[in-house]
């Protein structure tokens, strides 16, 4: 899989991904990253790809042009149209769902935008996406894009190996992750879980999964709307409601 990043910050989405698990995956040529800085194709005598918004107000606005430009010299290169996600607060919240979606795309293009905004025409001509990773503003969407590629490669058959699995995930079944331990079996006073060290494998699942919902009821209650519960798993919930 291809990730292209639109950007006027291309080391910083390079070093931001190029460590730990997605970055063995682009050595290992299982994902692909392809940053294009944005500033290459201005037309402006001193490179400038921002002007004053018309109608006044603060700040700048990101130009059409060296945009569109940019954009165009990634689908010459792969002879087609990719889905392109403009990273706004704006746009629609990003989740583990699109994460697993968009992991099933060839080729993705990420537009990052700066300064107050992005000419609108150029997202009316260019973008099929817009996407908001939580309800707060940030400075560009350099951060966002590395979120999103971080979340959508580990969903990449493959990026995953059994050492950096995690295999349950997090959030699929709807639920939060349990807690883990590692050794030693006291540390600073506090024990391990006793169930854990029972080698009784049926035993731990269950109450792995207890945790999983006890959590979820206490952190991220409006999660338990959307995920998949048993007959016991309801029993549990009112059980603890009722504590
Ligand atoms: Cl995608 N961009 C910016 N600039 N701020 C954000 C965001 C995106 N998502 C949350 N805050």
């Amino acid at each position: 899989m291809r990730f292209h990043i639109l950007t006027l910050f291309p080391e910083m989405v390079r070093q931001g991904l190029a460590t730990s698990i997605i970055g063995n995956a682009m050595e290992n040529g299982i994902i692909e990253l392809n940053t294009v800085n944005i500033r290459d194709y201005t037309r402006d005598r001193h490179k400038k790809v921002d002007d004053y918004p018309y109608g006044g107000g603060a700040g700048m606005v990101m130009q059409a042009q060296p945009i569109y430009d940019a954009w165009k010299s990634v689908t010459d290169s792969v002879g087609g149209r990719p889905r392109c996600i403009y990273l706004t607060p704006q746009g629609e919240l990003f989740n583990q769902n699109m994460a697993k979606s968009l992991a099933a795309e060839k080729e993705l293009i990420f537009l990052c935008g700066h300064y107050e905004g992005v000419d609108e025409r150029v997202l009316d001509e260019i973008v099929t996406d817009q996407v908001s990773i939580g309800d707060y503003v940030l400075t560009g969407g350099e951060l966002p894009a590395m979120v999103m590629v971080d979340a959508i490669a580990r969903m990449v058959p493959g990026v995953l190996t059994n050492e950096n699995s995690g295999s349950t995930e997090s959030l699929e079944g709807g639920l939060l992750e349990y807690p883990q331990y590692s050794r030693p079996a006291e540390w600073m006073g506090r024990e391990v879980p006793q169930v854990l060290l029972s080698g009784d494998h049926q035993k731990v699942e269950a109450w792995r999964h207890e945790q999983s919902i006890l959590r979820t009821l206490r952190s991220r209650p409006e999660l338990l709307e959307g995920a998949e519960l048993s007959l016991d798993d309801v029993k549990l919930i009112l059980k603890l409601l009722s504590q």
